[in-house]
């Protein structure tokens, strides 16, 4: 039986890859975080027949000996480094956090590999991000096109990048980058801007709330579904040599238009007043969106669109979910979570 860690296993991916390695018949060991508070909730909704191969183990990347010790008594066959503070906005408050999780959390999983010899041994596949393009130029962006960061969470990514391709092509480890665009699902975390608006907007539906608060409603991103993207990160552990590989939808939608969409799907039919901080939606002659200058910050990526030719030509890989769908999948979930009650 093929076995795998996954560092960051209670996250939004985390969740869906394991779900995905126990389908496939791996034993999983998922690193979760000792904190006071427990936060498990996706891992919980694993059907219970797989979480017999589902091992947890308390860890945190940031503590190279706690790395070292879960890598030693495991010695996987493949390492999925998903671990990080992983909200922009959250990364200009919060940059040394971010920059410990992301640039630690890599090296300290990347030399336990080396100073342990298991390079013939484990894979390693580093989560890296589409935010590291940055404001590049470059209407469609591959694996060619250069860096141009703008959040601390970009910079850190960047380091933990070419960290991946230094063990790479110095200690020959099986390393790879997977630079993925945003991907969603009901999964994701209430503060990233697709789930905020779903979960809103549905609420309002029900009477549950007035308005939502936004940001910067025109930054436009290439948004798939987190499902289709851990599929494609385990084929790239699969390739017959380590690389890097873009995963993408090659779309790009901004806020506002995704707002329209889920506006649309829910049947509420009001209009746009407004320009700037003054921009608001008003149905039924109340404000039921309005711009917060809070959510803005101090340097934004406007414009995100990927190229999945690689991926598709190497691995034939691609997503098989459009933001409608997708849009449908969240919405369907927030519904149930009323009904319900989940969690
Ligand atoms: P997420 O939902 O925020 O999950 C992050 C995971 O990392 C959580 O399980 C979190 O644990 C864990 N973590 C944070 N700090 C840690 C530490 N010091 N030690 C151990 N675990 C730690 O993020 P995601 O959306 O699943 O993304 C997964 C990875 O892909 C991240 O590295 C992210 O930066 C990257 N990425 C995401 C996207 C995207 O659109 N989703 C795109 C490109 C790249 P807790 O539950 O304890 O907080
Ligand atoms: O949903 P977001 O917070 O995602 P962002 O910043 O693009 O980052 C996500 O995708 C990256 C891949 O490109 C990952 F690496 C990263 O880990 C994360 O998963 O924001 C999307 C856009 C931004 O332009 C933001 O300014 O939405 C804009 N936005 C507008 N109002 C908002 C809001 N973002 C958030 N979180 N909350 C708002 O109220």
């Amino acid at each position: 039986m093929k076995n795998a860690i996954i560092f960051g296993v209670t996250g939004q991916d985390g969740s869906y890859l394991a779900n995905f390695l126990l389908l496939k018949g791996y034993k999983v060991h998922g690193v979760v975080r000792r904190t006071s508070a427990i936060n498990r909730y996706r891992i919980d909704k694993i059907q219970k027949n797989l979480k017999k191969n589902l091992i947890l183990h308390y860890g945190d990347v940031t503590d190279p000996l706690n790395v070292f010790e879960i890598i030693k008594k495991i010695k996987p066959r493949e390492i999925y480094n998903l671990a990080a503070q992983s909200h922009v906005g959250i990364s200009f408050q919060k940059p040394i956090y971010t920059t410990t999780s992301i640039v630690n959390g890599s090296l300290n999983i990347l030399e336990a590999i080396r100073l342990m010899n298991l390079s013939k041994r484990t894979k390693y596949y580093q989560a890296s991000s589409s935010e590291m393009f940055g404001n590049s130029l470059k209407k469609k962006l591959n694996e060619k096109t250069n860096f141009n960061p703008q959040s601390v969470y970009a910079v850190s990514k960047i380091y933990g990048y070419y960290l991946t391709r230094f063990y790479r092509n110095t200690y020959k480890i099986f390393a790879s980058n997977g630079i993925l665009f945003n991907h969603e699902s009901p999964w994701r975390s209430e503060n990233f801007v697709t789930k905020k608006i779903v979960n809103g907007l549905v609420n309002i539906k029900f009477g549950l709330r007035d308005k939502i608060k936004i940001g910067n409603l025109y930054s436009k991103r290439d948004w798939g579904y987190a499902k289709d993207y851990v599929e494609g990160m385990w084929k790239i552990l699969q390739h017959k040599k380590p690389d890097d590989f873009v995963l993408s939808t090659n779309k790009s939608v901004s806020v506002k238009n995704f707002i329209n969409l889920v506006l649309k799907k829910l049947k509420i039919k009001g209009s746009w007043k407004g320009k700037g901080l003054k921009e608001v939606y008003i149905y039924n002659r109340q404000t039921i969106i309005e711009v917060d200058k809070k959510y803005f910050r101090p340097a934004e990526v406007n414009y995100l669109k990927g190229d999945f030719s690689k991926a598709n030509k190497n691995l034939n890989w691609k997503p098989k979910t459009n933001l409608s769908k997708l849009a449908d999948v969240m919405i369907d979930y927030e519904f149930d979570k009323i009904h319900k009650k989940l969690p």
